[in-house]
């Protein structure tokens, strides 16, 4: 039986562009731009999401379902046109709509700017979250910022990583809807006044501060099929009163343009460090603006239909995405004391029961802390608050350690205390005012839960789980690869989109010639329309039949995109003094962007450029081997990676890495993971089968050993193997730059002679051999077809528990405890 599709009227779509084009520009078809046909477009599709809108807000409010706040500082949302034309089933329809009107569907496609407010896995995971919580039916709000300049847009300019700003509203956006209607108040700075009021009450009031208005910006979020619309509810800020001339006669002169430049500055640019803090004043403004905007639209949205401020746990829960926006636990105690009056214990009960935590990583650099006087500068009434959590808390440290035997308790306050050396730790204040803290895979939990979380585990283990992170099937395989998901739908059915675990019933084709050759000869077409865009973006030729060989992720050491370079300066240098050996051609793809002030990963990025430059001219090595660095790597060109990527690079130093979600959706795409048992590629080869993997390297053990005892000598690995000894040396000998220095930062790091303990943190050299060993053992199985066509069938078929549907459900099941929204079916 055919399942039912949402209603969808292709003429009027067409009407509606017709006259958009008209209307917002004055032009015929023919004299609009492409732009301009995809603002017309953009407006017409948002017609008819605003109807399912509509009906979804109603059906809310009639069944009162409990709502989750996913507050995040990063929603890497990528293009929403296509992806709007899937989840509302009409892509086909569409496209053939404008094909009648003459227009190519995907030229549309590419005029909308790639929002990117979010600069990897940590974003990307809250979009397709997003995405999963409608497709599932649960009422969500994403809360977050609208960054005027969201992650900066790379260029490469002679090999070196050059940020442009990225003005992705400059031609406005056709999905948002501002909603001044709902416009919150958000203070800063001054100080508490305290004082008993009429009825006896202690007031605590904020004075001298500065004001700006913070301003929402809706955009929907579709569920696939289901006319389901949620709202990502993104906020900019504008000052309270503009510039007047009466604050200059009053005095206040400093004080208007304080507001003014305060407003301005505070939603400009989205800090572009992932997995690193900036620890920057105005960040710490830009996370309390959100939580505060978000947190009274919370409350304020179930008062409407709610009397009892004390059950407002029943109807919200907010899921902070890493420490960023913890402070939403302070903020809800202070809106449920100072505004609705509830005692502290009230407040107390609500905010633990409403409030949970993901961390996303052990990387130390990356969990905020802040300086207690800038803080306190800053939130002076935030600070009370955060202060007394601080006390109540340590006095239950004491509570229930003094007199237990071994156990020191000046210890336990060390390392679990909120206040502690002058610095206000935002994790420890997550674990305390929420009920769930989660890690996002299984490894990544237990070393939480072992070692970086230990004294917090041990006190309260009721509060940790484990939810696996996941993508969306719809985005990275439906959109992004369309061959594959009809050359799927047409094996065992459409049920996939929504329900991954379907994708099981390929494993009954893995040993089937006609279905290997159809998946390799669908990957090939895929490899082609990449081998295009690399031929147009980077003038390189790459030759299809080579192995793609893959690593795309933001660049950090322990990623150890270094690692992967080095290996093929070893393969380059291999290949030059042995030209008769044999080698299967690769084409090595990296695609990366490094923080602006990480000068080790910028060093990397140029290192990768020279590395290319060197061997795609040397023509003696007759292409066996090419590397291309894809410029800007973002959202959008990575639909095109995944899809054409035999082998996935998942190789950072085992325990670093907290999931990785590359990884899910290269798996899904058909690429085999070459990768050391780190974060979720655990559970990757747990379902895939070490047959279907490459697995290399250190043991997260191992290294958490290494790192116990001071880490280790790589000298020793120097001096004993000559493969790293000749690469090593390439670094440094002007094999790949005229300036034999330029590289020496890099071959410092990991040999660094006078200070042996940070020579090599991530291990590189340990895993050097055992990773050139892996990709041998790579080029062997792909060179016998069938073997790899099974296996690459095979990660596609085992891919079922890496959808963000089951992350979900897991969240909904055991923490959030969501009811579904019933829709009217039409
Ligand atoms: O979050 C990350 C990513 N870099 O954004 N962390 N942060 N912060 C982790 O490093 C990834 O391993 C993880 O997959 C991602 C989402 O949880």
């Amino acid at each position: 039986m055919k399942k039912k599709q949402l209603p969808f009227d292709k003429e009027l779509f067409t009407r509606s562009v017709l006259y958009n084009v008209k209307t917002l520009y004055r032009k015929t078809m023919e004299e609009a731009t492409p732009q301009e046909i995809y603002q017309a477009s953009a407006y017409a599709i948002k017609d008819a999401i605003i109807d399912h809108w509509m009906t979804t807000q109603k059906a809310a409010a009639e069944q009162d379902p409990k709502i989750v706040y996913y507050m995040s500082m990063e929603f890497l949302m990528g293009r929403a046109f296509g992806n709007n034309l899937i989840n509302l089933q009409a892509y086909k329809a569409v496209k053939e709509a404008l094909d009648e009107l003459g227009i190519d569907v995907n030229v549309v496609e590419d005029q909308e700017p790639d929002p990117a407010l979010g600069n990897g896995g940590l974003g990307r995971l809250a979009a397709c979250f997003l995405d999963s919580l409608a497709t599932l039916g649960y009422m969500a709000y994403g809360c977050g910022i609208r960054y005027k300049y969201g992650m900066f847009k790379q260029t490469i300019r002679d090999g070196y990583q050059v940020e442009v700003p990225d003005a992705w509203l400059e031609n406005g956006n056709p999905f948002e809807l501002r909603r001044s209607e709902y416009a919150k108040e958000v203070k800063f700075g001054g100080y508490v006044n305290v004082y008993t009021d009429d009825t006896g009450r202690t007031v605590f009031k904020q004075e001298g501060y500065q004001v700006v208005r913070a301003i929402p910006y809706d955009l929907p979020i579709l569920g696939y099929g289901n006319g389901m619309v949620n709202t990502l509810r993104i906020w900019d800020a504008e000052p309270i009163q503009c510039f007047q001339l009466d604050s200059f006669d009053k005095g206040d002169y400093q004080k208007a343009v304080e507001q003014e430049n305060l407003a301005s500055q505070l939603c400009e640019v989205l800090y572009p460090n992932d997995n690193h803090i900036a620890g920057k004043e105005l960040r710490l403004k830009q996370q309390y603006f959100f939580i505060s905007a978000s947190v009274q639209t919370a409350l304020k949205r179930y008062l409407k239909d709610h009397d009892n401020i004390k059950k407002f746990y029943t109807k919200a829960v907010f899921q902070l995405n890493d420490t960023h926006p913890t402070v939403a636990v302070a903020e809800l105690m202070r809106l449920l004391m100072d505004e609705y009056y509830l005692t502290w214990d009230e407040a107390w009960e609500v905010t633990v029961k409403t409030c949970c935590y993901t961390n996303h990583t052990i990387m130390s650099e990356a969990l905020e802390k802040w300086p207690v006087d800038l803080f306190q500068r800053l939130l002076p009434r935030i600070y009370q608050i955060v202060d007394e959590i601080n006390r109540r808390f340590v006095d239950q440290i004491m509570r229930q350690y003094t007199n237990s035997a071994g156990i020191d308790v000046q210890s336990k306050i060390r390392s679990m205390a909120i206040l502690y050396d002058n610095q206000v730790k935002m994790a420890h204040l997550a674990i305390v005012g929420g009920h769930s803290v989660n890690g996002v895979a299984q490894l990544h939990t237990e070393i939480l839960k072992k070692r970086e979380l230990k004294d917090f585990y041990e006190m309260m283990p009721e509060k940790f789980n484990n939810k696996t992170n996941g993508i969306t099937q719809r985005r990275f395989l439906l959109h992004a690869n369309p061959l594959l998901a009809d050359w799927i739908t047409a094996k065992i059915g459409d049920g996939w989109i929504t329900d991954l675990s379907q994708m099981d019933k390929l494993k009954s084709y893995a040993d089937d010639k006609k279905a290997q050759d159809e998946f390799m000869e669908i990957k090939h077409k895929n490899k082609e329309r990449l081998a295009k865009y690399i031929l147009e973006h980077n003038n390189i030729e790459v030759d299809p039949n080579s192995i793609f060989d893959v690593q795309v992720k933001r660049l950090h050491e322990y990623k150890r995109q270094l690692l992967n370079i080095l290996q093929v300066m070893y393969k380059y240098h291999d290949i030059k003094s042995h030209p008769n050996k044999d080698f299967y051609p690769k084409t090595y793809i990296f695609g990366a962007k490094a923080a602006a002030g990480y000068l080790t990963a910028k060093l990397t990025i140029k290192l990768i450029n020279s590395v290319a430059d060197v061997i795609n001219k040397d023509a003696s090595i007759g292409g066996k081997i090419k590397v291309v660095f894809i410029e800007d790597y973002r959202v959008s060109n990575a639909e095109l990676i995944f899809a054409a990527a035999d082998v996935s690079e998942q190789i950072s130093t085992a325990s670093k890495e907290a999931s990785g979600t590359g990884n899910m959706k290269m798996m899904l795409n058909g690429a085999v993971t070459l990768g050391t048992m780190d974060g979720a590629n655990v559970e990757i080869v747990n379902e895939v089968g070490e047959d279907n993997a490459f697995i290399f390297g250190l043991s997260s053990q191992e290294v958490m050993d290494y790192e116990k005892n001071g880490g280790y000598n790589p000298m020793d690995i120097y001096n004993s193997n000559p493969n790293v000894k000749a690469v090593l040396n390439m670094l440094v000998d002007g094999t790949f730059s005229k300036n034999k220095e330029l590289f020496r930062p890099l071959y410092n790091c990991l040999l660094n002679t006078n200070n042996s303990s940070k020579a090599d943190q991530y291990f590189i050299l340990k895993d050097f051999e055992a990773y050139l060993e892996a990709q041998r053992r790579i080029s062997e199985a792909y060179a016998d077809k069938k073997r790899w066509a099974r296996m690459a069938l095979m990660n596609t078929a085992c891919c079922g528990k890496f959808s963000s549907d089951r992350t979900i459900q897991e969240y909904v099941d055991e923490v959030w405890k969501l009811d579904k929204v019933e829709l009217p079916v039409k």
